[in-house]
C-alpha cells in the first residue's frame, strides 16, 4: 500500500533515537515542531520513525511515550526497528516450554533489552501495552516518492511480508516463533529488513570485532553497483584484513549480493551506527543512524516532494557527552 497524504507538504524522518528523549525534544524544537497537550506536532508535515526508539539510553520510556502519543495521534509514523522486534518476540515467547537451545537466544535477547526492561520497572502494565503497540507497527513503508525500512529494503522479502496480511507483517504469535527459526520465511524477512544483508567470509575464517565479538560473516553494502572485491562489498562496524579487502569476489559471492538500483525511490534507514557529518550514500539512499545514543548526532531528513535526495536536507542535534550509553 503506497501512503499518500495531500494534507502533508513534508515529512521529517528521524534515525534512531535508542531512548536519547532529550535529544528527539530537541530535535523536534529545531525542526519547528510544538507540543500541545502532550503531543509534539507540526501544522504541515508529519515525522517518520525509522525504529530502534528503545535500548541502551538514558530515557528509553520518555521517548517511547512521546513517539507513541505522536503515532497515536496521527502525527508520526513509525516502522519497526531490530530492538522492538526483539522486546515484543522475548516478551511473548520467554515464558514458553522451548528447547535449550532456543532458551539460550531467549536469553540474550533479554540481555539486550536490559536497559528497557530496567527503564520499565515499575510500569510492567505500560510494558505490557507497548508490546501489544508495537505488535501492530508496520515493518516498512512506502510513500509516493520514498520508502522507509529499518535496515534493507529487499523487494522479494518485501514482497513476501506484504503478501502476509493486509499488505503487511502481522506480529502473531506464530509469526514470532517461526521467526527464531533458522532459514524460515519469517526469520529471513526479519533478518533482512530489520539488519541487513550479510556475507560470509571466506575458507572458514572468522574475524574478533571491535566489540570483541568473533564472526564468521560480515555486513555487506546493499548498494554496490559492479563490486569486484570483498572491499567493494564491505560496511561497517569493522573493516577487513588488507589481504582479504583486495581478494576477489567469487562469480557465485556476486550472484547473491543485493543490490538497491540507482533507478529505484529513494530509500531512507537507520540501524547502522554513522558517524560524522550526515550525508547520503547516493541520489536515492540515505541513512539516519549517526549514532546518537554513542555521543553522536540525532538525525533528522526533511523530505519534500523531491525524488533525489540531497545533503542539505539532514538536519541534527548533536548528543555528545548527553547520553549514557549502557554499553
Ligand atoms: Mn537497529
Amino acid at each position: 500500500m503506497i501512503l499518500d497524504d495531500p494534507t502533508v507538504e513534508g515529512y521529517d524522518i528521524i534515525g534512531d533515537v535508542h531512548g536519547c528523549d532529550d535529544a528527539l525534544i530537541r530535535l523536534l524544537r529545531l525542526l519547528d515542531y510544538e507540543c500541545h497537550q502532550d503531543v509534539w506536532h507540526h501544522p504541515r508535515r508529519k515525522v517518520v520513525f525509522v525504529g530502534d526508539i528503545i535500548d541502551r539510553g538514558p530515557g528509553i520510556r520518555q521517548a517511547m511515550r512521546l513517539v507513541r502519543r505522536m503515532v497515536d495521534a496521527g502525527q508520526a509514523h513509525m516502522v519497526l526497528g531490530n530492538h522492538e522486534f526483539n522486546a515484543v518476540a522475548y516478551s511473548t515467547l520467554c515464558h514458553q516450554t522451548v528447547s535449550p537451545r532456543l532458551q539460550r537466544y531467549y536469553r540474550r535477547l533479554g540481555f539486550h533489552l536490559k536497559s528497557s526492561l530496567m527503564d520499565y520497572r515499575f510500569h510492567l502494565q505500560e510494558w505490557k501495552e507497548l508490546i501489544h503497540w508495537l505488535r501492530k507497527l508496520p515493518i516498512f513503508l512506502e510513500f509516493k516518492h520514498f520508502r522507509v525500512v529499518h535496515a534493507c529494503w529487499d523487494p522479494r522479502r518485501i514482497a513476501q511480508a506484504a503478501s502476509c496480511h493486509h499488505g503487511q507483517v502481522l506480529l502473531d504469535d506464530d509469526f514470532l516463533a517461526q521467526s527464531m527459526l533458522p532459514a524460515t520465511e519469517p526469520n529471513r524477512i526479519v533478518e533482512r529488513l530489520l539488519k541487513g544483508t550479510e556475507m560470509e567470509l571466506p575458507d572458514g575464517l572468522s574475524l574478533v570485532g571491535s566489540d570483541g565479538v568473533r564472526r564468521t560473516r560480515f555486513r555487506t553494502k546493499f548498494w554496490s553497483q559492479s563490486p569486484k572485491t570483498y572491499g567493494d562489498v564491505v560496511f561497517q562496524p569493522d573493516a577487513l584484513p588488507d589481504e582479504l579487502y583486495h581478494q576477489p569476489l567469487t562469480p557465485d559471492e556476486r550472484n547473491r549480493l543485493l543490490l538497491y538500483g540507482v533507478d529505484q525511490k529513494a530509500l531512507l534507514v537507520g540501524h547502522y551506527w554513522c558517524q560524522g557529518q550526515p550525508q547520503i550514500i547516493r541520489h536515492n539512499l540515505a541513512c539516519l543512524d549517526y549514532s546518537a545514543v554513542k555521543n553522536g548526532l540525532l538525525v533528522a531528513y526533511r523530505m519534500g516532494a523531491e525524488s533525489q535526495l540531497s545533503n542539505d536536507r539532514f538536519v541534527w542535534v548533536n548528543n555528545a557527552g548527553l547520553s549514557c550509553p549502557s554499553q
